[in-house]
């Protein structure tokens, strides 16, 4: 009998402890790297080197180095321009397809070094990265694994060279948070005067899984983005813009071989807007699009400036797809950010500053329909979700995958943006959700959708109203929302 009843308890004690332990992560989870990055939600790519001058998109490799010119002082413009502009990092183009190095690189003489800037004593990426920090935002490189100016490409002396690039950009300029590695591999090219078309397969070239391994080494919280990731997987599209429903987790897949997937070699771009639902890999997408029609500068192009409306739409659909922004920003001849761009810069940067001063979720009372059970050492509480912490949370029990949360404000509001979260740290739980305001004594649905992830941005019709209530109406386990904000959009 005493046994029966010990037994009986222990298998109380540990159903409750069951129920109290914290939820369980859901599928793939981001790394420290990864939260960090999707913290970041905005920043550039800066193109700005011999093709400025030559009015290229792809320099061939032969341009002249002498041509690089522009004033001596020209980083700090261009990155209190982004700052101003809302972006929270900048990724500098150190070296694009036609191999010219804007650092005194020591792998090739194609590099800054035969410019007359600073009397061939300059060195950008210093400048950049050095301003960057100054100015508070993230620094990251591009180096473009497809070079055009060297005889080596195409060989096998041009993978250490390459590797050697890698190694100086990421040991010498402080803390870099993003290298982006992009996947184009066009074909023909100077290549040290043979100029010829050079193919190589890209999956087994470039050594990915060691030339990443620098990057790993050299810096640990550095993201790595490519079609494939690992880190941040290519959008799939230049224009900005994820799936409505878009998921963090992805299977890349290689062309040639589909187990083992590559930067330059993925299947599976046209899947990028999306992603997977229940992918094998945290790899969340990372939205590029140029600023101006071309990534680099062009003096027929100051007409196609991106107004700030059109970028707040692109915001809502990378950083409010869960995603991150990345916008391409293209100096001038002189190094400089035209007239143009900082208008729409401006006017971006402002109007999300103007977004976000007001959250009309602050001060309201929350409830949920249930709360999970053993909150007592870390709260699951439903008033989590307007705390200014992304990563506290409401949660249920493990067996409740839908539910309710209703906030009571302040006092009634006028608005029309939405931003939910969920504590990514425990993976994409949510398959589908619905905001409703209270409306002349009723609830009145203001949009619906499948996935939320690190950030869900939703706009709609201006409505008023004094209530606004989440439900959670499918889940793959137990919901884990760590913010509800309440906005209105301003003029733009
Ligand atoms: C592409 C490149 O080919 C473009 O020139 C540009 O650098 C863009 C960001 O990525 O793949």
């Amino acid at each position: 009998m005493k046994k029966q009843k010990l037994a009986v308890s222990l298998v109380l004690v540990s159903a409750l402890s069951l129920l109290a332990a914290e939820p369980q992560p859901y599928g793939a989870i981001p790394s420290e790297r990864q939260l960090k990055w999707h913290e970041t939600e905005t920043f550039s790519l800066i193109h700005f080197s011999l093709n400025t001058y030559t009015d290229r998109e792809w320099g061939y490799g032969d341009e002249d180095p002498k041509l690089f010119n522009p004033k001596p002082e020209i980083a700090d413009q261009v990155i209190s321009a982004l700052k101003r502009g809302g972006m929270n990092g900048v990724i500098l183009v150190a070296k694009h397809h036609d191999g010219f190095c804007l650092w005194p690189t020591k792998t090739t003489s194609h590099n800054i070094t035969k410019s007359p800037w600073h009397d061939g004593k300059g060195d950008l990426v210093r400048q950049y990265s050095d301003s960057a920090r100054k100015l508070g935002l993230k620094f990251g490189v591009y180096c473009s694994p497809w070079d055009r100016n060297s005889a080596k490409y195409g060989t096998d002396k041009y993978l250490p060279m390459y590797q050697a690039q890698i190694t100086e950009l990421l040991s010498n300029y402080g803390p870099i948070f993003e290298m982006w590695f992009d996947g184009a591999n066009g074909g023909d090219g100077y290549y040290g005067g043979a100029c010829e078309k050079r193919s190589i397969d890209s999956s087994v070239y470039y050594d990915w899984p060691n030339t990443w391994g620098i990057v790993r080494k050299l810096q640990p919280m550095a993201c790595i983005f490519g079609d494939v990731g690992p880190d941040s997987r290519w959008v799939g599209n230049e224009k900005g813009y994820a799936a409505e429903d878009s998921w963090a987790t992805f299977t890349p897949k290689g062309r040639k071989n589909p187990d083992r997937p590559s930067n330059g070699d993925s299947m599976n771009n046209k899947e990028g807007p999306a992603g997977h639902r229940d992918g094998a890999n945290w790899i969340p997408p990372e939205c590029d699009l140029p600023l101006r029609k071309g990534w680099f500068w062009h003096p027929d192009q100051d007409a196609t400036v991106r107004s700030p409306s059109k970028l707040m739409d692109i915001y809502f659909n990378s950083v409010g797809k869960g995603g991150c922004m990345n916008l391409g920003v293209a100096p001038n001849r002189d190094g400089f950010v035209c007239d143009a761009d900082i208008k729409s810069l401006d006017g971006f940067g402002t109007a999300l500053k103007k977004l976000y001063a007001v959250n009309f979720a602050k001060g309201a009372a929350v409830t949920a329909s249930a709360v999970r059970a053993g909150g007592d050492k870390i709260s699951y509480n439903a008033a989590n979700v307007i705390d200014d912490d992304r990563y506290t949370y409401w949660a249920t029990n493990n067996d409740v995958k839908q539910g309710e949360l209703t906030l009571t404000l302040a006092k009634e509001a006028e608005f029309d943006v939405i931003r939910l979260r969920e504590n990514i740290k425990l993976g994409q739980r949510v398959d589908g959700f619905a905001v409703d305001t209270w409306q002349n004594g009723a609830w009145k649905e203001f949009a619906g959708g499948k996935s939320i992830g690190a950030s869900r941005l939703i706009r709609g019709e201006k409505v008023k109203s004094s209530k606004l209530r989440l439900r959670i109406t499918a889940a793959a386990a137990c919901p884990c929302i760590s913010d509800i904000g309440i906005f209105k959009m301003p003029q733009l």
